[in-house]
């Protein structure tokens, strides 16, 4: 095989895989489809911008990892990216990626102290974001003992990417690297301690591209994908990035917040094939169209992620558009998802069969297999898994047992191979399919002058979705009542990322904890 080159054998299942010794993964995301006749196809359409061409979009990333270069950015250096989803994005992610460089897609809903941590953490080399998130990546970068060599904007005013990049040459030939190599990072958030940085390899986009989104979805060159989850989680940068740049399709932009409505406006704008949601979005959908009836009917096949779909929530959607849907389990670690239903094959209630080309087994505590339909640990095998987390040996040891990644999920198996989610074995909870640490709400609630001590607990709402509840201590029980909630609810919208906040609060006399004092949170749950 020549360099840069996969090789995809489709006549057995799953399909095999294979690298060139000498691997960019950019050329067969990127400079692949020139050379395919895909030049002057619209391959991003942003909503209220542009539409950018499979040649721009190559040329512009080629000025990317110029300028980047150029900027004294070396190979192996971290780029942390707070980009909102755009054209930017994708010149910013690959051009890097050619130039040997790792971009790290953040979270765009942090706040500055969660970023302080990111750059000092990662050692950043590079800090790019969009001017909508200066107000929290300034003070951030400010806060840092360590200071990266360049904070860029992406575009606007002042020193932006955008102006090097216009600059820098349009011909960037790929830094020679292996499949093996590090790539790109994402970071990954626990229940105690830090985010922790997720270190993926070249080969690892490829093998979530072919054996989910060709295997399961079914892609093709004709769909067009948008993505409710932005790109900057590992559901979202598939979906919408690595998916559709993988078989040549196109891939549809919302800068905004995905509201149902903004969704629905979308859909009907640019007619999607593919539409990726989460939950707690699709309920917000189903309520919306009590009162509207957009036209849905360019989407063949919908996916939900994040967190588990209730399935009522299931039912009642596809009752009201028809639309299939394929509800499917991934992480940040295995990059996409590797459990999930299938077009025909729908278990509700279920996360699916395991995705072609990965396994999956359910194991006790002492790591045996259980027999079908009993609970245990989620593991699953396969060719997409982190390489580590950086500079943690401990919990990469902890996550990666014998090939195998301990996911962190309660799973059992039916007789027909569906796996059936039965929460998480940790405390985190997943809101709105975007991890929410309890403890990082507690040490928040526990901050305010008027509060002794907290715990958080994930409780079902009418709709059968995951929110954070709150069981607090108070150092003078009188103060308990509305007036006090109002002022914890600012208190925690204020400190942390918006979506972090109690949605129940019980003033209490004390919490239940272990002989050690640890707070026991699942005698508080009330499912
Ligand atoms: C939970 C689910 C039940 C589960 C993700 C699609 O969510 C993604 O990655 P994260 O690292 O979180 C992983 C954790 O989220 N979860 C995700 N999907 C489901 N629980 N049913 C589901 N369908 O606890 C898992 O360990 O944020 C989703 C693709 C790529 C992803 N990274």
């Amino acid at each position: 095989m020549s360099d840069n080159m996969v090789s995809v054998d489709s006549s057995v299942s799953p399909a095999e895989i294979s690298f060139s010794d000498v691997f960019n993964v950019a050329v067969p995301f990127i400079d692949r489809h020139l050379d395919e006749g895909r030049g002057e196809k619209i391959a991003i359409r942003v909503h209220g911008g542009g539409d950018v061409s499979y040649a721009t979009l190559a040329e512009h990333v080629n000025r990317a990892g110029n300028a980047l270069s150029d900027l004294g950015i070396n190979k192996g250096d971290r780029v942390l990216m707070m980009v909102k989803d755009g054209a930017e994005f994708f010149y910013i992610f690959w051009g890097a990626i050619k130039a040997g460089i790792l971009p790290v897609p953040l979270n765009t809903l942090l706040r500055a102290k969660d970023y302080a941590f990111m750059i000092e953490n990662s050692e950043a080399s590079g800090v790019i974001y969009s001017p909508e998130f200066a107000a929290e990546v300034e003070p951030a970068v400010e806060q840092s003992p360590h200071k990266p060599k360049i904070t860029l904007l992406t575009e606007g005013e002042g020193e932006t990417i955008a102006k090097h990049m216009a600059s820098a040459s349009p011909d960037l030939a790929p830094v020679p690297a292996k499949a093996e190599d590090d790539c790109f990072w994402l970071y990954s958030s626990g229940t105690t301690g830090s985010p922790k940085g997720v270190v993926h390899a070249h080969k690892d986009m490829v093998v979530t591209s072919q054996q989910y989104a060709v295997g399961v979805l079914g892609i093709t060159e004709d769909d067009i994908c948008f993505s409710a989850a932005k790109l900057f989680f590992a559901y979202g940068l598939g979906n919408a990035m690595t998916f559709p740049l993988w078989v040549g399709a196109q891939a549809i932009f919302y800068p905004g917040p995905p509201s149902p409505d903004a969704c629905h406006e979308v859909i009907e704008k640019f007619n999607p094939t593919i539409f990726y949601g989460v939950p707690t979005l699709y309920a917000a959908q189903l309520k919306s169209m009590e009162n509207s009836e957009p036209d849905l009917s360019s989407v063949r096949v919908c996916t939900s992620a994040g967190e588990a779909l209730p399935p009522d929530l299931l039912k009642r959607w596809t009752d009201k558009t028809g639309i299939p849907m394929l509800d499917g389990i991934g992480t940040t670690e295995i990059l996409h998802i590797f459990l999930s239903n299938q077009i025909g094959k729908v278990k509700p209630g279920a996360s699916g069969l395991v995705v072609p080309g990965y396994e999956g087994k359910i194991v006790d505590e002492e790591g045996q297999e259980v027999p079908t339909g009993e609970t245990g640990a989620l593991m699953i095998k396969g060719n997409s898994l982190l390489k580590l987390y950086w500079r943690n040996p401990e919990k990469t040891a902890e996550a990666l047992r014998d090939g195998w990644m301990y996911t962190g999920d309660t799973y059992y198996v039916d007789e027909d191979g569906f796996f059936f989610c039965c929460g998480r074995s940790d405390d985190m909870l997943k809101v709105g399919g975007i991890w929410v640490s309890p403890v990082e709400i507690e040490n928040k609630l526990v901050e305010h002058p008027k509060v002794l001590e907290a715990a958080i607990v994930g409780r079902e709402d009418d709709e059968q979705l995951t929110k954070p509840e709150a069981f607090i201590v108070l150092n003078d029980a009188g103060d308990a009542g509305e007036e006090l909630e109002a002022e914890l609810l600012e208190h925690c919208k204020s400190g942390l990322a918006r979506y972090k906040y109690p949605r129940w609060f019980n003033f209490v006399d004390d919490l239940p904890k272990t002989a050690t004092g640890k707070i026991q949170r699942f005698k508080l749950r009330s499912n």
